[in-house]
């Protein structure tokens, strides 16, 4: 049977190729050059498949690839229904936070009870901490480039990540508030766990070797 692995170029890639490496899962074509989206490897039976970073957690539900890594911002959003989740990799490392402008008195608006409109990709995170806050929200829900909406006025806050802080510093936004520590984590299809298990447990363990060792 093979094993398929949801992964996403760039960030999640980056970080996870010398993961991969010591797992013994050499692509046979640079995942980040080639325009396969399904890509062989030395490790015969295991493929990648390279899909956004914010569907991985889809393909590995529907059990289209048995495993895959994502960040835990997008697994908080797509809500993890079906999947596994077994390893923090530790990679990818950032944090999902509130920011406002610098001019924004956001402490002010949460203690009158304003109503804050807030861009974001994360609208379902976004409404669950609002509301254990019991501060009323408005998501307004955007792609890419979240910084942008307070500076033209479509929004009054944005939720977004941050790992230097620079895109914030550079559209003179200032973090308010963190929601969460972010990194990448192994996801595993449920059914898949039970069905091949011979084949994924060991990768699974590997994985968690190779990041312990990375550490
Ligand atoms: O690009 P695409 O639309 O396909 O998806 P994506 O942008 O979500 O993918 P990608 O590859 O950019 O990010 C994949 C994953 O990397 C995310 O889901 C996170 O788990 C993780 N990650 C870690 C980050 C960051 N750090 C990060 N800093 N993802 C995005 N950023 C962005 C952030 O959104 C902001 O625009 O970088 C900017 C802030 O960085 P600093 O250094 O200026 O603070
Ligand atoms: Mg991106």
């Amino acid at each position: 049977m093979t094993i398929g692995i949801a992964l996403s170029k760039g960030r999640i890639l980056e970080e996870t190729a010398p993961l991969l490496a010591r797992v013994g899962i050499r692509p046979k074509d640079h995942p980040e050059r080639t325009r396969k989206l399904v890509v062989e490897t030395e490790r015969p039976g295991v493929r990648l498949i390279i899909v956004r970073a914010s569907d991985a957690p889809t393909y590995v539900q529907y059990g289209a690839a048995d495993l895959g890594i994502a960040g835990k911002d997008v697994l908080r959003e797509h809500g993890g229904t079906g999947l596994y989740q077994p390893l923090d990799l530790g990679i990818a490392a950032c944090r999902m936070m509130v920011a406002v402008r610098k001019d924004f008195d956001y402490e002010a608006a949460v203690r009158q009870g304003a109503r804050l409109r807030i861009a974001t990709k994360y609208v379902q995170v976004t409404r669950e901490h609002f509301a254990a806050k019991g501060v009323h929200v408005d998501p307004i829900r955007l792609y890419g480039s979240m910084e942008l909406a307070p500076l033209v006025g479509l929004a009054d806050a944005i939720v977004d990540l941050v790992s230097t802080g620079n895109t914030l510093r550079a559209n003179n936004l200032v973090p308010v508030e963190e929601i969460m520590p972010v990194s990448a984590r192994l996801i595993v299809n449920q059914a898949a766990l039970k069905m091949k298990r011979a084949q994924l447990q060991p990768l699974i363990e590997a994985f968690g070797e190779a990041a312990r060792r990375a550490r």
